[in-house]
């Protein structure tokens, strides 16, 4: 189960990309795991090393200039990961995404770039322009909104294989709902498409009424979806009823929201049989149950649980 803190901003959260350990360790799933700090700091010199680009610090300044605003993991196409975790394909090519915001001209954009191949970048293309017209009481003189925090998750699983042959794993509006169309779904099942890797873009806030992904398209394309690679659209969320309690800052502890993958059909019987760390009980009075055997097949101490130093965090985990 996922759980989220959610923090008191009016955010619209896209999907997310599963992260993992940084650097270029063997594990093969190291092909999905975030940049580290030294493939961030070589896209950025980079990519502030092109005359044509015109980047400036993007720190300080005024807003009329080119700058670099974000550097994040490019996920390799899923074919070629699948090749790759499959022993029969190359180590798929380790790209980032960058975004550009074209401020130091007369028409401004802002323009999405694939850098790669990482650590030693050397090129880049263009991946697609927005990634131009952008444009309850809680206290004496402050209201709070009610509002909905929905959280979308895409659910991309290969079950035993490609074309999930097993079970399926289960768990509208104003004109600006054109860009969150995906929240009228509690569950919605579309085909897998490389062009479709989210269901929703941080661009959206900027022209909510022509935004740049609409997922009603998803869905609304006659599609088949029997015998193909799948991927569910999962909408959870929760009214947000604002409270004195909430400002300045909404604790987070006890907001969750999350739901199950579990298989359907996809074992021929409870899978728990095969737990390795099974802890039996059983009442020796019942039905009074005032004495029980307790067998288990752990440790009867596994040790320490608690790290003998205080836990301290500045901030960040490393130098960036
Ligand atoms: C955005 O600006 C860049 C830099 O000037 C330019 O190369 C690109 O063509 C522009 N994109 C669009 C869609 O106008
Ligand atoms: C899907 O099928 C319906 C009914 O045949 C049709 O009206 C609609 O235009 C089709 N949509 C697309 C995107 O092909
Ligand atoms: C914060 O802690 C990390 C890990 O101990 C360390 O690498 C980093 O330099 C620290 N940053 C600051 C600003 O002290
Ligand atoms: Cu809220």
């Amino acid at each position: 189960m996922w759980l989220l803190g959610l923090p008191w901003a009016l955010a619209l959260l896209v999907t997310m990309a599963s992260s993992g350990p940084s650097a270029d360790p063997p594990d093969p799933a190291s092909i999905f795991a975030d940049l580290s700090p030294e493939e961030l700091r070589a896209v950025r010199t980079f990519l502030m090393g092109r005359p044509e680009l015109g980047l400036s610090p993007s720190q300080g300044g005024h807003l009329a200039k080119n700058s670099l605003f974000l550097v994040e993991l490019l996920p390799p196409k899923k074919r070629s990961a699948l090749r790759f975790l499959e022993h029969v394909g190359a180590r798929p090519r380790r790209e980032a995404r960058a975004i550009i915001f074209f401020g130091a001209q007369a028409e401004p954009n802002i323009t999405e770039l694939a850098v790669g191949p990482l650590p030693r970048p050397s090129s880049y293309r263009v991946l697609g322009f927005k990634g131009r017209r952008y444009g309850s009481r809680v206290h004496s003189h402050l209201l709070g909104n009610i509002h909905t925090h929905l959280v979308h998750y895409k659910v991309d699983l290969d079950v035993a294989g490609e074309g999930s042959h097993a079970g399926p794993v289960l768990p509208r509006g104003w004109r600006e709902e054109r860009g969150v169309t995906w929240a009228r779904y509690h569950l919605a099942v579309t085909r897998r498409h490389e062009n479709e890797p989210s269901s929703s873009s941080i661009y959206t806030q900027n022209d909510p009424w022509d935004p740049p992904v609409t997922f009603e398209n998803f869905i609304r394309d006659n599609e088949t979806i029997e015998d193909q690679d799948l991927v569910a659209w999962v909408t959870v969320g929760f009214l947000h009823v604002p409270h004195a309690e909430d400002i300045p800052n909404t604790a987070t502890p006890g907001n969750a929201v999350g739901f199950f993958l579990r298989p359907f059909n996809f074992f021929n019987e409870d899978p728990s049989g095969a737990s390795r760390a099974p802890v039996i009980v059983r009442p020796l009075d019942p039905p009074s149950c005032s004495r029980l055997e307790i067998r288990r097949w752990t440790p009867p101490s596994p040790g320490a649980c608690v790290h003998p130093e205080p836990f301290t965090y500045n901030g960040t985990y490393r130098l960036v």
